[in-house]
């Protein structure tokens, strides 16, 4: 993708989650829901480095790399409303996205409970010998649960295709890094020191999120083993839903607006071709508003659906 496609591509995430904070309150979408507003840069420049056939795990945060792997937007949005056209039939809600035929191999609510998930996928790529990658994104919050660090293990000991992306934003739900984490710590060079590459890099800047990971991709498929990234970036809503929260005293609105400033999608806002952005608002949100249309529209899951995923 060139960089005006990884542009429009962010814009197309940014408006679909501005879409679901505006329409929240319609109480139609009753799940609980964690924008990724601020960090697109990383799930569009990571997945534009992925073939169809790759495979991504992800976390609670997971809109943004569903889109951008190409998951189904009206199944994603059904799913969000409850119902039965959703990609988990309306059952799972926002934090349990999937669709297998672009190779977004599922979300879970669990912090970390998707990385050796993704490590078995890469287990199970490097069995079949197949030229593939697995991909997991996952938060700073999730490099404190054991299982990271025996997913990680894992990778290396057995050199498996898989590629760890860590977004760090900061926080875990209203803790910071600092009561969280030793003073100093870099997570890119802990891991480092568990033997597997690792490297570290702007999370709100596209393309370099992308070189990053062409490169990642290129030495894992040339048997380099398993690589590790961590890219800086920050949530500007609230933890959980629509709101904006940094007057509840966890951070500062200092801080939020200083990376307010690094907005990813500022080159676009910033766009002097005004024509060329009025197009891709028209295009993108005329899409959105018919997948809303499609949501809100379909059947909440019957008694007999249920009764089909217990029996199953
Ligand atoms: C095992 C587990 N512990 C705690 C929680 C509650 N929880 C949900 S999201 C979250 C924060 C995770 O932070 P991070 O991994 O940095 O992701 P972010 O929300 O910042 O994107 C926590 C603690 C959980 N879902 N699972
Ligand atoms: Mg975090």
């Amino acid at each position: 993708m060139n960089l005006s496609e990884l542009q429009a591509s962010m814009l197309r995430i940014r408006l679909v989650e501005e879409s679901i904070a505006n329409k929240y309150s319609e109480q139609k979408m009753r799940c609980p829901t964690h924008l990724s507003i601020g960090q697109e840069a990383i799930a569009v420049g990571v997945c534009s480095n992925l073939t169809n056939e790759d495979q991504v795990l992800s976390s609670h945060r997971a809109h943004a790399h569903y889109l951008a792997k190409g998951g189904c937007l009206n199944s994603m949005l059904a799913e969000i409303y409850g119902k039965v056209t959703g990609c988990s039939k309306g059952m799972g809600g926002s934090m349990h996205l999937i669709d297998k035929s672009v190779g977004f191999m599922g979300s879970t609510a669990i912090v970390g409970n998707t990385i050796p998930v993704a490590v078995g996928s890469a287990l199970a790529m490097k069995i079949q010998e197949k030229k593939l990658i697995s991909c997991v994104f996952f938060g700073d919050g999730a490099t404190e649960e054991g299982v990271f660090y025996e997913s990680i293990n894992f990778a290396i000991i057995h050199n498996l295709p898989v590629l760890f992306i860590c977004e760090n934003n900061l926080y875990s739900v209203y803790s910071g890094l600092e009561v969280r984490q030793p003073k100093g710590r870099k997570i890119f060079e802990m891991v480092r020191a568990f033997g597997i590459e690792s490297s570290h890099g702007d999370g709100n800047n596209v393309q370099q999120v992308s070189d990053y990971v062409e490169l990642a991709r290129d030495k894992i498929l040339s048997g380099n083993g398993p690589q590790f990234l961590e890219f800086d970036t920050y949530r500007w809503r609230e933890h959980c839903g629509p709101n904006y929260d940094n007057d509840i005293g966890y951070r500062e609105e200092e801080e939020f607006l200083e990376w307010k400033k690094k907005d990813p999608l500022k080159d676009i806002f910033e766009n002097k071709d005004l024509d060329l952005v009025k197009v891709l608002f028209n295009k993108f949100n005329a899409e959105i508003q018919q997948a809303h249309h499609f949501a809100d529209n379909s059947e909440f899951p019957s008694d007999k659906d249920f009764q089909q995923i217990i029996n199953s």
